[in-house]
Protein backbone atom coordinates (compact mmCIF):
# COMPACT_ATOMS: atom_id res chain seq x y z
CA UNK A 1 0.00 0.00 0.00
CA UNK A 2 1.29 3.68 -0.91
CA UNK A 3 1.56 5.14 2.34
CA UNK A 4 0.50 8.85 3.17
CA UNK A 5 2.28 9.30 6.55
CA UNK A 6 5.53 11.61 6.49
CA UNK A 7 7.18 9.01 8.78
CA UNK A 8 7.72 7.37 5.68
CA UNK A 9 11.13 9.30 5.57
CA UNK A 10 12.61 7.45 8.72
CA UNK A 11 12.63 4.48 6.75
CA UNK A 12 14.03 5.84 3.31
CA UNK A 13 16.95 8.08 5.04
CA UNK A 14 17.68 4.62 7.47
CA UNK A 15 18.40 2.51 4.42
CA UNK A 16 20.28 4.85 2.60
CA UNK A 17 22.22 5.48 5.90
CA UNK A 18 23.05 1.71 5.40
CA UNK A 19 23.73 1.70 2.13
CA UNK A 20 26.33 4.18 1.75
CA UNK A 21 28.20 2.84 4.92
CA UNK A 22 28.46 -0.62 3.30
CA UNK A 23 31.09 -2.24 3.61
CA UNK A 24 32.58 -3.62 0.30
CA UNK A 25 35.25 -7.10 0.61
CA UNK A 26 36.94 -8.21 -2.19
CA UNK A 27 35.31 -11.60 -3.72
CA UNK A 28 36.36 -14.90 -3.00
CA UNK A 29 37.97 -15.48 -6.53
CA UNK A 30 40.25 -13.43 -8.46
CA UNK A 31 42.45 -14.23 -11.96
CA UNK A 32 45.68 -12.68 -10.23
CA UNK A 33 45.20 -9.70 -12.71
CA UNK A 34 42.64 -7.56 -10.57
CA UNK A 35 40.26 -8.23 -8.10
CA UNK A 36 36.49 -7.31 -8.17
CA UNK A 37 34.84 -6.25 -5.04
CA UNK A 38 31.24 -7.92 -3.94
CA UNK A 39 28.94 -4.43 -4.23
CA UNK A 40 28.59 -1.77 -6.93
CA UNK A 41 30.08 1.23 -5.12
CA UNK A 42 27.57 3.56 -6.52
CA UNK A 43 24.00 3.17 -7.43
CA UNK A 44 20.91 5.71 -8.28
CA UNK A 45 20.31 4.92 -5.08
CA UNK A 46 23.80 6.25 -3.64
CA UNK A 47 22.37 10.03 -4.99
CA UNK A 48 21.70 11.99 -1.68
CA UNK A 49 17.82 12.27 -0.62
CA UNK A 50 17.65 16.13 -0.65
CA UNK A 51 18.17 16.12 -4.41
CA UNK A 52 15.70 13.68 -5.09
CA UNK A 53 12.73 14.04 -2.33
CA UNK A 54 11.22 17.54 -1.30
CA UNK A 55 10.86 16.81 2.60
CA UNK A 56 8.80 19.15 3.66
CA UNK A 57 5.36 17.65 4.44
CA UNK A 58 3.87 20.81 3.64
CA UNK A 59 4.48 20.60 0.19
CA UNK A 60 5.22 17.22 -0.47
CA UNK A 61 1.98 15.57 1.96
CA UNK A 62 2.35 12.24 0.58
CA UNK A 63 6.48 11.86 0.46
CA UNK A 64 6.77 11.65 -3.01
CA UNK A 65 10.16 11.12 -4.84
CA UNK A 66 9.87 14.13 -6.96
CA UNK A 67 13.18 14.51 -8.99
CA UNK A 68 14.14 10.75 -10.24
CA UNK A 69 17.32 9.17 -10.88
CA UNK A 70 17.79 6.11 -13.09
CA UNK A 71 21.16 5.47 -12.85
CA UNK A 72 24.34 6.30 -11.79
CA UNK A 73 27.44 5.02 -13.85
CA UNK A 74 30.90 6.02 -16.13
CA UNK A 75 32.70 7.97 -13.69
CA UNK A 76 35.74 10.05 -14.13
CA UNK A 77 38.54 9.41 -10.95
CA UNK A 78 40.86 11.53 -9.37
CA UNK A 79 42.99 11.64 -5.91
CA UNK A 80 42.67 14.52 -4.58
CA UNK A 81 43.25 15.93 -0.93
CA UNK A 82 44.04 11.89 -0.46
CA UNK A 83 40.85 11.12 -1.02
CA UNK A 84 39.49 8.91 -3.94
CA UNK A 85 37.60 11.48 -5.77
CA UNK A 86 34.57 10.17 -9.21
CA UNK A 87 32.88 12.31 -10.65
CA UNK A 88 29.67 10.44 -11.68
CA UNK A 89 27.29 10.36 -14.58
CA UNK A 90 24.09 10.72 -12.98
CA UNK A 91 21.39 9.97 -15.11
CA UNK A 92 18.05 11.42 -14.26
CA UNK A 93 14.56 10.09 -15.17
CA UNK A 94 14.36 12.60 -17.93
CA UNK A 95 17.30 10.83 -19.43
CA UNK A 96 19.91 13.89 -19.15
CA UNK A 97 22.99 13.02 -17.53
CA UNK A 98 24.58 15.40 -15.25
CA UNK A 99 27.73 14.87 -13.12
CA UNK A 100 27.89 14.39 -9.32
CA UNK A 101 31.11 14.42 -7.25
CA UNK A 102 31.89 11.70 -4.31
CA UNK A 103 34.78 10.78 -2.56
CA UNK A 104 35.83 7.90 -0.49
CA UNK A 105 38.88 7.43 1.61
CA UNK A 106 40.26 3.78 0.54
CA UNK A 107 38.67 3.65 -2.74
CA UNK A 108 36.04 1.03 -2.47
CA UNK A 109 33.23 1.84 -0.25
CA UNK A 110 31.49 4.57 1.64
CA UNK A 111 31.16 7.07 -1.11
CA UNK A 112 29.75 10.22 0.03
CA UNK A 113 28.43 12.88 -3.01
CA UNK A 114 29.24 17.02 -2.19
CA UNK A 115 26.66 18.88 -1.63
CA UNK A 116 25.75 19.63 -4.73
CA UNK A 117 25.76 18.49 -8.49
CA UNK A 118 27.94 20.22 -10.87
CA UNK A 119 26.73 22.80 -12.60
CA UNK A 120 28.42 22.55 -15.70
CA UNK A 121 29.41 26.77 -17.25
CA UNK A 122 28.15 26.80 -20.54
CA UNK A 123 29.59 27.56 -24.11
CA UNK A 124 27.30 29.93 -26.67
CA UNK A 125 25.49 26.28 -27.08
CA UNK A 126 24.12 24.66 -24.59
CA UNK A 127 24.69 20.65 -23.84
CA UNK A 128 21.94 18.88 -24.25
CA UNK A 129 23.21 16.15 -22.63
CA UNK A 130 26.48 15.80 -21.38
CA UNK A 131 28.45 12.52 -19.89
CA UNK A 132 31.66 10.42 -19.40
CA UNK A 133 33.81 12.77 -17.89
CA UNK A 134 37.24 11.98 -17.47
CA UNK A 135 39.34 13.82 -15.38
CA UNK A 136 43.20 14.28 -15.29
CA UNK A 137 45.52 16.58 -13.47
CA UNK A 138 48.09 18.13 -16.48
CA UNK A 139 51.71 19.06 -15.45
CA UNK A 140 50.40 22.97 -16.00
CA UNK A 141 48.66 22.48 -12.80
CA UNK A 142 44.84 22.32 -14.15
CA UNK A 143 42.74 19.49 -13.20
CA UNK A 144 41.33 19.09 -16.78
CA UNK A 145 37.39 17.78 -17.56
CA UNK A 146 36.78 16.64 -20.36
CA UNK A 147 33.36 14.98 -21.50
CA UNK A 148 31.27 14.59 -24.00
CA UNK A 149 28.95 17.04 -24.69
CA UNK A 150 25.79 16.33 -27.33
CA UNK A 151 23.37 18.27 -29.53
CA UNK A 152 21.13 17.58 -31.81
CA UNK A 153 22.54 17.48 -34.94
CA UNK A 154 20.80 20.60 -37.22
CA UNK A 155 21.16 19.20 -40.50
CA UNK A 156 18.70 16.36 -39.92
CA UNK A 157 16.01 15.84 -42.13
CA UNK A 158 12.67 17.45 -40.63
CA UNK A 159 11.03 14.80 -38.50
CA UNK A 160 14.72 13.15 -37.23
CA UNK A 161 13.96 13.61 -33.16
CA UNK A 162 17.23 11.23 -32.74
CA UNK A 163 20.17 12.42 -35.12
CA UNK A 164 22.55 13.70 -32.20
CA UNK A 165 26.69 15.42 -32.48
CA UNK A 166 28.99 14.12 -30.32
CA UNK A 167 31.84 16.45 -29.31
CA UNK A 168 34.14 17.01 -26.58
CA UNK A 169 33.21 19.74 -23.61
CA UNK A 170 36.28 21.02 -21.89
CA UNK A 171 36.83 22.20 -18.45
CA UNK A 172 39.97 23.07 -16.16
CA UNK A 173 39.87 24.03 -12.60
CA UNK A 174 42.81 24.09 -9.77
CA UNK A 175 40.73 23.56 -7.07
CA UNK A 176 38.03 21.21 -8.21
CA UNK A 177 35.36 23.57 -7.12
CA UNK A 178 35.47 26.70 -9.62
CA UNK A 179 35.57 25.89 -13.34
CA UNK A 180 36.32 27.33 -16.37
CA UNK A 181 35.05 26.01 -19.41
CA UNK A 182 37.06 25.95 -22.35
CA UNK A 183 36.01 26.14 -26.02
CA UNK A 184 34.75 22.31 -27.59
CA UNK A 185 37.91 20.55 -29.52
CA UNK A 186 37.90 21.58 -32.76
CA UNK A 187 39.35 18.49 -34.83
CA UNK A 188 38.21 17.62 -38.29
CA UNK A 189 35.78 14.69 -37.28
CA UNK A 190 31.92 15.71 -37.06
CA UNK A 191 31.55 13.50 -33.87
CA UNK A 192 34.17 12.94 -31.34
CA UNK A 193 33.62 11.05 -28.05
CA UNK A 194 36.05 9.42 -25.73
CA UNK A 195 38.50 11.89 -25.24
CA UNK A 196 40.91 12.92 -22.89
CA UNK A 197 44.19 14.40 -21.99
CA UNK A 198 47.45 13.21 -21.92
CA UNK A 199 49.00 14.42 -18.16
CA UNK A 200 52.08 15.39 -19.53
CA UNK A 201 53.27 17.99 -22.46
CA UNK A 202 54.70 16.54 -25.63
CA UNK A 203 57.38 18.73 -27.19
CA UNK A 204 55.48 21.28 -25.17
CA UNK A 205 52.17 20.75 -26.75
CA UNK A 206 49.40 19.42 -25.04
CA UNK A 207 48.61 15.65 -26.42
CA UNK A 208 44.70 14.99 -26.87
CA UNK A 209 43.37 11.10 -27.26
CA UNK A 210 40.40 10.75 -29.56
CA UNK A 211 37.65 8.79 -31.02
CA UNK A 212 36.73 10.25 -34.32
CA UNK A 213 33.64 9.30 -36.09
CA UNK A 214 31.17 9.54 -38.96
CA UNK A 215 27.73 9.37 -37.04
CA UNK A 216 26.87 9.24 -34.17
CA UNK A 217 26.26 5.79 -34.05
CA UNK A 218 27.71 4.47 -36.88
CA UNK A 219 31.78 4.72 -36.82
CA UNK A 220 32.37 5.08 -40.80
CA UNK A 221 35.57 5.59 -41.62
CA UNK A 222 36.15 6.43 -37.78
CA UNK A 223 39.22 4.60 -37.00
CA UNK A 224 39.31 3.72 -33.43
CA UNK A 225 41.29 5.26 -30.59
CA UNK A 226 43.13 8.68 -32.43
CA UNK A 227 46.09 11.09 -30.68
CA UNK A 228 46.46 14.77 -31.84
CA UNK A 229 48.12 17.52 -30.53
CA UNK A 230 46.91 21.25 -29.40
CA UNK A 231 48.76 24.48 -28.56
CA UNK A 232 47.01 25.94 -26.44
CA UNK A 233 44.29 24.41 -24.43
CA UNK A 234 41.87 28.12 -24.68
CA UNK A 235 41.66 27.29 -28.17
CA UNK A 236 41.80 23.36 -28.29
CA UNK A 237 42.24 22.61 -32.03
CA UNK A 238 43.70 19.12 -32.78
CA UNK A 239 46.72 19.06 -35.04
CA UNK A 240 48.30 16.13 -36.96
CA UNK A 241 45.62 13.80 -35.55
CA UNK A 242 47.06 10.04 -36.42
CA UNK A 243 45.02 6.77 -35.32
CA UNK A 244 46.48 5.37 -32.19
CA UNK A 245 45.24 2.30 -32.08
CA UNK A 246 43.12 0.79 -35.02
CA UNK A 247 39.91 -1.63 -35.19
CA UNK A 248 41.00 -4.86 -36.33
CA UNK A 249 38.72 -7.67 -37.94
CA UNK A 250 38.06 -10.23 -35.44
CA UNK A 251 39.11 -8.44 -32.19
CA UNK A 252 36.97 -7.54 -29.38
CA UNK A 253 37.60 -4.08 -30.82
CA UNK A 254 36.37 -4.68 -33.96
CA UNK A 255 33.44 -2.22 -34.08
CA UNK A 256 34.47 0.51 -31.98
CA UNK A 257 38.03 1.49 -30.19
CA UNK A 258 37.95 4.10 -27.39
CA UNK A 259 40.17 5.39 -25.24
CA UNK A 260 39.24 4.85 -21.38
CA UNK A 261 40.72 7.29 -18.69
CA UNK A 262 44.49 8.64 -19.42
CA UNK A 263 47.20 6.93 -19.25
CA UNK A 264 49.11 6.31 -16.56
CA UNK A 265 52.83 6.56 -16.20
CA UNK A 266 54.82 3.76 -15.68
CA UNK A 267 58.79 3.13 -15.93
CA UNK A 268 58.43 0.97 -18.71
CA UNK A 269 56.00 2.73 -20.68
CA UNK A 270 52.21 4.10 -20.59
CA UNK A 271 49.35 2.17 -19.33
CA UNK A 272 46.30 2.63 -21.56
CA UNK A 273 42.85 1.57 -20.05
CA UNK A 274 40.15 1.37 -22.99
CA UNK A 275 36.62 -0.12 -24.32
CA UNK A 276 36.48 -2.41 -27.22
CA UNK A 277 33.03 -2.69 -29.02
CA UNK A 278 31.76 -5.85 -31.68
CA UNK A 279 28.37 -6.79 -32.70
CA UNK A 280 26.34 -9.80 -31.82
CA UNK A 281 23.04 -10.95 -32.85
CA UNK A 282 21.81 -9.84 -28.73
CA UNK A 283 23.82 -6.47 -29.60
CA UNK A 284 26.61 -4.51 -28.99
CA UNK A 285 28.98 -6.11 -26.81
CA UNK A 286 31.60 -3.69 -24.59
CA UNK A 287 34.57 -5.40 -22.91
CA UNK A 288 37.60 -3.53 -21.34
CA UNK A 289 41.27 -4.17 -22.74
CA UNK A 290 44.61 -2.89 -21.87
CA UNK A 291 47.87 -1.50 -24.01
CA UNK A 292 50.90 0.01 -23.78
CA UNK A 293 52.66 3.33 -25.05
CA UNK A 294 56.39 3.71 -25.29
CA UNK A 295 57.52 6.21 -22.48
CA UNK A 296 59.43 8.58 -24.88
CA UNK A 297 57.13 8.53 -27.98
CA UNK A 298 52.97 7.91 -27.00
CA UNK A 299 52.22 7.31 -30.65
CA UNK A 300 54.03 4.24 -31.04
CA UNK A 301 52.26 1.08 -29.07
CA UNK A 302 54.58 -1.13 -27.16
CA UNK A 303 52.72 -4.32 -25.82
CA UNK A 304 48.93 -5.49 -26.11
CA UNK A 305 47.94 -8.28 -24.59
CA UNK A 306 45.02 -10.30 -26.82
CA UNK A 307 41.37 -10.14 -26.03
CA UNK A 308 39.85 -8.29 -23.35
CA UNK A 309 41.20 -7.73 -19.71
CA UNK A 310 37.32 -7.43 -17.90
CA UNK A 311 34.25 -8.46 -19.45
CA UNK A 312 30.92 -8.38 -18.21
CA UNK A 313 29.73 -10.97 -15.98
CA UNK A 314 26.17 -11.77 -13.54
CA UNK A 315 24.86 -9.00 -12.53
CA UNK A 316 27.37 -6.73 -14.81
CA UNK A 317 25.55 -7.95 -18.08
CA UNK A 318 22.46 -6.66 -16.94
CA UNK A 319 20.93 -2.88 -17.11
CA UNK A 320 19.68 0.18 -18.83
CA UNK A 321 21.91 -0.97 -21.88
CA UNK A 322 23.10 -4.49 -21.16
CA UNK A 323 26.62 -6.38 -21.86
CA UNK A 324 28.33 -3.16 -20.76
CA UNK A 325 31.28 -2.73 -19.57
CA UNK A 326 33.02 1.00 -19.72
CA UNK A 327 35.79 2.90 -17.91
CA UNK A 328 36.76 6.53 -17.82
CA UNK A 329 38.45 6.46 -14.37
CA UNK A 330 41.31 5.08 -12.75
CA UNK A 331 43.95 5.94 -10.35
CA UNK A 332 46.94 4.67 -9.29
CA UNK A 333 48.31 5.02 -5.88
CA UNK A 334 51.87 6.04 -4.84
CA UNK A 335 52.45 3.01 -3.57
CA UNK A 336 51.44 0.81 -7.00
CA UNK A 337 48.12 0.07 -5.92
CA UNK A 338 45.70 0.70 -9.12
CA UNK A 339 41.98 1.37 -8.54
CA UNK A 340 39.67 0.86 -11.56
CA UNK A 341 36.64 2.49 -11.70
CA UNK A 342 34.32 1.18 -14.10
CA UNK A 343 30.89 0.72 -14.81
CA UNK A 344 28.41 -2.39 -15.98
CA UNK A 345 25.84 -1.66 -18.55
CA UNK A 346 24.84 1.69 -18.09
CA UNK A 347 23.74 1.50 -14.92
CA UNK A 348 26.24 1.30 -11.91
CA UNK A 349 29.69 1.60 -10.74
CA UNK A 350 32.08 -0.55 -9.47
CA UNK A 351 35.80 -0.77 -8.49
CA UNK A 352 38.54 -3.61 -9.14
CA UNK A 353 42.20 -3.17 -7.59
CA UNK A 354 45.14 -4.44 -9.03
CA UNK A 355 48.65 -2.55 -8.98
CA UNK A 356 51.40 -1.24 -11.16
CA UNK A 357 53.61 -4.48 -11.29
CA UNK A 358 50.85 -6.78 -12.30
CA UNK A 359 49.24 -4.72 -14.82
CA UNK A 360 52.74 -4.64 -16.63
CA UNK A 361 53.21 -8.02 -16.16
CA UNK A 362 50.02 -8.55 -17.72
CA UNK A 363 50.60 -6.35 -20.62
CA UNK A 364 54.34 -7.75 -21.39
CA UNK A 365 53.24 -11.44 -20.91
CA UNK A 366 49.92 -12.24 -22.47
CA UNK A 367 49.94 -13.38 -25.55
CA UNK A 368 48.77 -11.26 -28.40
CA UNK A 369 45.85 -12.05 -30.56
CA UNK A 370 47.37 -13.56 -33.45
CA UNK A 371 44.09 -12.77 -35.90
CA UNK A 372 43.49 -16.10 -36.86
CA UNK A 373 42.47 -19.35 -34.70
CA UNK A 374 45.27 -21.07 -35.08
CA UNK A 375 47.45 -18.66 -34.12
CA UNK A 376 45.42 -18.88 -30.93
CA UNK A 377 45.93 -22.65 -30.36
CA UNK A 378 49.65 -22.00 -31.44
CA UNK A 379 49.31 -20.06 -28.15
CA UNK A 380 48.44 -22.32 -25.70
CA UNK A 381 50.22 -25.11 -27.53
CA UNK A 382 53.65 -22.73 -26.67
CA UNK A 383 52.23 -22.68 -22.91
CA UNK A 384 51.82 -26.32 -22.62
CA UNK A 385 55.71 -26.53 -23.68
CA UNK A 386 56.66 -24.47 -21.65
CA UNK A 387 54.87 -26.20 -18.95
CA UNK A 388 56.06 -29.24 -19.22
CA UNK A 389 57.46 -31.29 -16.10
CA UNK A 390 56.13 -28.77 -14.08
CA UNK A 391 53.25 -30.03 -11.93
O1 LIG B 1 26.01 2.34 -24.10
C1 LIG B 1 27.38 2.03 -24.04
C2 LIG B 1 28.23 3.31 -24.17
O2 LIG B 1 27.92 3.91 -25.43
C3 LIG B 1 28.68 5.09 -25.71
O3 LIG B 1 30.04 4.78 -25.81
P1 LIG B 1 30.79 4.72 -27.24
O4 LIG B 1 30.77 6.10 -27.76
O5 LIG B 1 32.14 4.22 -27.00
O6 LIG B 1 29.98 3.79 -28.09
C4 LIG B 1 28.50 6.15 -24.65
O7 LIG B 1 27.16 6.62 -24.68
C5 LIG B 1 28.75 5.56 -23.26
O8 LIG B 1 28.37 6.51 -22.30
C6 LIG B 1 27.96 4.29 -23.03
O9 LIG B 1 28.33 3.70 -21.81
Amino acid sequence: MISTSIKNYDKIFDNHNELIRRQNPPTESSNGIFQRYQHPIITAAHIPLHWRYDLNPETNPYGLERIGVNAAFNAGAIKWNDKYVLVVRTEGWDRKSYFAFAESDNGVDNFRFWDTPLMIPQTNEPDVNAYDMRLTLHEDGYVYGIFCTERKDPDSPDGDTSAAIANAGIIRSKDMKQWERLPDLISNSKQQRNVTIHPEFVDGKYAIYTRPQDGFIETGSGGGIGLGFVKDMAYPEVKDEVILNPKAYHTVYELKNGQGPSPIKTSEGWLHLAHGVRNTAAGYRYVLYMFMTDLNDITKVIHQPGGYFMAPIDEEMVGDVGNVLFSNGWIADDDGKVFIYYASSDTRMHVATSSIPVLLDYCKNTPKDKLHTNGSVQNILDLIEKNTGLY
